[in-house]
């Protein structure tokens, strides 16, 4: 009890030694606060200098204005119209209207002191058949976009692939199961380096490889409190094993490829890289023995993507396991999927899986989720903050890229308008703090991370779950497009404010 109290006493004193030192310490150097607290009590450090407090979107969850200005059909298009696919009948057709209101939704990230912007780019609205001829009037909104987050200080970081592929290649080709998809796309990504290149320094190649390849061609079916869960994306496919598999092939080829026509096409200046769903194995206990145990674990668990990206092969234990089924590749495919990088950018939302050292198998064993281990409101969303801490730390120590990015981490939540016109988000507040806190330990650690992008900056349509599954730190009325900021919008403001959690 007593060391209880101790605790409760010198998180009292960092808290008011944080209030008082936040204006003052702003962007100066790694200050020492609460020096009064005696060495071993110091509070943690900041973030880095200049770390980007970011949010994110992206296209097809917010734009609308599926037909405006040439836009081609993309799979999300076929696929939200088809019936059952859904809840509810939801639709990308208008969604927050985002195409027209792009000006309201920049000045309100401002006010929430944001000061970077994850948002994706379109495919179909440059190149409406997915090839061949671009659409003039589709860059020209990304490049209005991009003029009005520049004059409002928040700094542009574009994805280029997050999920709505050009229908015309569905037809076409069968999409991802072709070789002329990652050609289509290396070609749409240097059209975009080129055109946005001189203000956008920052491009993601494609978001969450596992997530679109493994739920758009196959579903993925997960257990959560007992309960299975099955989520499918677009475009709602079935395939055999080595099919799915040249499919994964394909998406890290198309971000091979992606990264060499950035390069070709774009200033010198640009900084790429992916921006994956990191499988994370999170040790169940914090000694060595087992934390490099649930290392060894995420490297496997990755290894159909970051793996190859970050290592140019796929692992041994990879191809056996996928036997004749294996992926058909040439040593060309894999020296241009694992073209060097400025960066990765992991979305970081739960632990995949807690693991604990074993003598047997690959030297790890997991550990189940117990029936009762709390999740968030969404179906699939287990809470364990220290995957925060984790997923960068075993990043950088597995394939030490030169910088990381967490580029999405938030949660849904079931969120009203109260009484008096305001959104308490409670759940939310509680999942940013403790998640970013582990960040800053990691940061505090030495772990480059360089900024975070909490998803989303508002409401938006969250694929298969339509509306009804709200993830924003701004609050959106869809009938009426009102955004309401919530209470998280009020605690990221502070957080970003003073560059610390705690
Ligand atoms: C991401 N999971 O998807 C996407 O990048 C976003 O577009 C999406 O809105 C957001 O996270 C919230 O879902 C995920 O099952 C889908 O662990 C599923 C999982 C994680 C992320």
């Amino acid at each position: 009890m007593i060391t209880q109290f101790t605790r409760l006493d010198v998180a009292k004193v960092a808290i008011a030694a944080t209030a008082t030192s936040s204006d003052a310490t702003r962007g100066a150097a790694q200050p020492v606060r609460g020096t009064d607290m005696g060495p071993e009590q110091s509070a943690a450090p900041q973030f880095p200098n200049g770390f980007y407090w970011g949010v994110a979107t992206a296209a097809y969850q917010i734009e609308g204005s599926p037909e405006a200005d040439g836009k081609g059909k993309s799979i999300w298009d076929t696929y939200a119209h088809t019936p059952g696919k859904v809840k509810n009948g939801d639709t990308g057709d208008v969604a927050n209207d985002h195409y027209r209101r792009y000006k309201e939704d920049v000045a309100m990230m401002k006010d929430m002191g944001a000061k970077a912007y994850r948002f994706s780019i379109a495919w179909p609205r440059i190149f409406p058949n997915g090839a061949g001829e671009a659409n003039p009037k589709g860059i020209d909104f990304y490049s209005r976009l991009v003029d009005e987050l520049l004059a409002a200080g928040i700094e542009p970081f574009a994805t280029l692939y997050h999920w709505d592929l050009p229908q015309a290649l569905q037809d076409k080709y069968g999409g991802w199961q072709s070789r002329e998809t990652p050609k289509a796309f290396g070609e749409y990504s240097g059209y975009v380096a080129k055109n946005l290149g001189d203000r956008v320094k920052h491009f993601f190649t494609i978001n969450e490889f596992h997530s679109f390849v493994e739920m758009g061609h196959q579903g993925v079916e997960l257990m959560v409190q007992g309960k299975p869960v099955r989520i499918e994306l677009a475009p709602g496919l079935k395939l055999e094993p080595a099919a799915l598999n040249q499919v994964r092939h394909h998406a890290v080829l198309a971000h091979g490829l992606s990264v060499q026509a950035i390069r070709a096409m774009g200033q010198p200046d640009i900084k790429v890289g992916p921006a994956e769903v990191i499988n994370t194995a999170v040790p169940v206990i914090d000694s060595p023995h087992h934390t490099k145990a649930a290392e060894a674990a995420t490297r496997e668990l990755n290894a159909a993507y970051l793996g190859v990206m970050l290592e140019g092969m796929y692992s041994d234990a990879y191809l056996s396991r996928a036997g004749k089924d294996a992926p058909k590749f040439t040593d060309e495919d894999l020296r241009a999927i694992a073209s060097p990088l400025d960066f990765v950018g992991i979305n970081v939302y739960r632990p995949i899986i807690y693991v604990m050292a074993s003598d047997d198998g690959p030297g790890y064993r997991e550990v189940p989720f117990n029936v009762s281990h709390p999740k968030m409101f969404s179906s699939w969303h287990l809470l364990g903050p220290e995957v925060l801490y984790w997923a960068p730390k075993q990043l950088q120590s597995i394939w030490e890229p030169k910088e990381i990015y967490i580029t999405e981490n938030g949660c849904a939540a079931s969120d009203q308008v109260a009484a008096d016109g305001d959104v308490y988000d409670s759940d939310r507040v509680m999942y940013l703090r403790n998640g970013l806190a582990q960040l800053q330990r990691a940061a505090a650690e030495g772990v480059r991370v360089k900024g975070n992008f909490v998803w989303s900056a508002m409401d938006n349509f969250e694929w298969s779950s339509g509306y009804g599954t709200r993830f924003g730190m701004v609050y959106v009325d869809f009938k009426t497009q009102k955004r309401t900021p919530k209470l998280s919008a009020a605690w990221f403001k502070e957080a970003a404010s003073r560059n610390a959690i705690v």
